[in-house]
C-alpha cells in the first residue's frame, strides 16, 4: 500500500511577480512555518525542486527564476518591512539564505502593499518604503507609484531583460559595503592575483570577483551559451571562485551561489563597460542588480582591473553593458584617504509586476511504500 503524507495539503497563499529581470514566489512570512528546514522542505516541494525541469512546481528551471522572497513588518526602527531572499536550488535541492537579490527586491514595495503591510494614504502619488534585506542586513529604500492605496505596474520605463514597460521603482541604498564579507573590499586590495589572474574581490551589495575578460582568454562579447558551453572557462572560473571564496570571508563556497563571476571588457556601445557574468555557474543573460552595484564599485576603484578597461562616465552613472542591453548603476563615491574609494550611496531604477495571486499547492512529503 502506499502512504503519501501531504501536510499544507490545503495549499499557501502566494504571489507571483516578475522582480527586475527576475522572477519568483513571494509570501508572507507569517504564511510559512517559522522553523527554517520545514519551510526550505516546503519552498522545495512548492517550486518543484530538485528536478532540471522542475516539472512538478512552480519553479522556471533556471536559477533566476526559482527564487522566492519572504516579506514581513518589520521590527527594526531601520525599516517598515523586511525581506528575505531565498535560492532555491533548480536540480539540487539547496535553498540558500547566503545572498541577496536585488531583482526580487523589486517587487517586495508593491507586494508589502498588495498584502496590506504598508498602509498607503490614498492622496499619496508615490509610496517610499524602507526595507531591511536580511540576508545582508543592510536597508533599500523602494519608491513607486501607488493609485488609491495601490501599486501601480503599469508605467513608461523599459529595463533590458524585459519586454515592454512597467512602472518604475527606484531603489536606493546607503550603506551596502561588506554585508556579506564583512567590509567592501575583503582583502583591502584593489588587486589580488589568483591563478595567475588579477581579480578584484568585492561586495558592494553582493559579493563579486571582477576580472578582465582577456585574462581569461575571451573579447567579452561572447554570447551567454557560448561562454556555457566552454568546459575550459568554466573550469578556470570556478578554480578562481572556490580559491576566493576564503579570501573574501565566505569561506568554502563550493556549494553557495556566492561569489559571482564577472568578466569585463571595454563597452561596445554608449556604455561604459561591457560585462559577462556566471552566477556562478551558469552565465546571466544580462546581470544581477546588487552584482551590478558591485561591479560598477570595482569599476570606480583606482588601480582595479575593471578601472582600467572603464570609460569613465561623467556623473555618478555607471552604464554596464550586457549580453542583453545595459544596466545602468549610480554609485556616489568620494575618493578616501589611502587612495581608494568610499561609497556614499547607491541607486538604480528597475520595475515588477504582479503576475498571480492565489494558492500554491506543494507536492506530498514523501511517498512510504508499506
Ligand atoms: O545581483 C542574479 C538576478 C540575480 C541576483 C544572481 C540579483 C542581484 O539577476 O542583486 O538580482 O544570482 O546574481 O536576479
Amino acid at each position: 500500500m502506499t502512504r503519501t503524507i501531504a501536510d499544507m495539503s490545503n495549499g499557501v497563499r502566494c504571489m507571483v511577480m516578475r522582480g527586475g529581470s527576475s522572477k519568483g514566489a513571494y509570501f508572507l512570512a507569517s504564511d510559512l512555518p517559522a522553523d527554517p528546514a520545514e519551510r526550505d522542505d516546503l519552498l522545495r516541494r512548492i517550486m518543484g525542486s530538485p528536478d532540471a525541469r522542475q516539472i512538478d512546481g512552480i519553479g522556471g528551471a533556471h536559477p533566476l527564476t526559482s527564487k522566492v522572497a519572504i516579506v514581513g513588518p518589520c521590527t527594526d526602527d531601520r525599516a517598515d518591512v523586511e525581506y528575505l531572499f531565498l535560492q532555491v536550488g533548480v536540480d539540487t535541492d539547496q535553498v540558500s539564505d547566503r545572498q541577496n537579490c536585488g531583482n526580487l527586491l523589486a517587487g517586495v514595495g508593491p507586494f508589502a502593499v498588495e498584502r496590506g503591510l504598508h498602509e498607503q494614504l490614498g492622496t499619496v502619488p508615490n509610496c517610499s518604503l524602507r526595507i531591511l534585506m536580511l540576508n545582508t542586513d543592510t536597508v533599500a529604500t523602494a519608491t513607486f507609484a501607488v493609485d488609491d492605496g495601490a501599486p501601480v505596474y503599469e508605467g513608461a520605463t523599459a529595463i533590458s531583460g524585459v519586454p515592454g514597460t512597467a512602472s518604475a521603482i527606484e531603489l536606493d541604498f546607503g550603506e551596502l559595503g561588506g554585508g556579506s564579507c564583512g567590509t567592501m573590499l575583503p582583502t583591502g586590495n584593489a588587486v589580488d592575483v589568483i591563478n595567475g589572474i588579477e581579480c578584484t574581490l568585492v561586495d558592494n551589495g553582493m559579493p563579486v570577483v571582477v576580472m578582465r575578460a582577456s585574462d581569461l582568454g575571451i573579447t567579452g562579447t561572447e554570447a551567454p551559451n557560448e561562454l556555457e558551453a566552454d568546459d575550459s572557462l568554466r573550469s578556470s572560473l570556478e578554480a578562481i571562485r572556490l580559491a576566493a571564496g576564503p579570501m573574501m570571508n565566505l569561506g568554502d563556497v563550493a556549494d553557495t551561489t556566492v561569489p559571482k563571476l564577472t568578466m569585463v571588457s571595454p563597452p561596445t556601445g554608449d556604455g561604459h563597460i561591457s560585462t559577462r557574468t556566471f552566477i556562478p555557474h551558469r552565465c546571466h543573460e544580462a546581470i544581477g542588480v546588487l552584482g551590478a552595484v558591485s561591479v560598477a564599485t570595482a569599476a570606480l576603484l583606482p588601480g582595479s582591473p575593471a578601472n582600467e578597461v572603464l570609460v569613465p562616465p561623467t556623473r555618478a552613472t555607471v552604464r554596464l553593458e550586457h549580453p542583453t542591453g545595459f544596466f545602468d548603476a549610480t554609485v556616489e563615491v568620494a575618493p578616501s584617504n589611502d587612495g581608494s574609494i568610499d561609497v556614499q550611496r547607491a541607486g538604480i531604477v528597475r520595475t515588477a509586476r504582479k503576475l498571480m495571486d492565489g494558492t500554491a499547492f506543494p507536492r506530498a512529503t514523501h511517498t512510504e511504500e508499506t
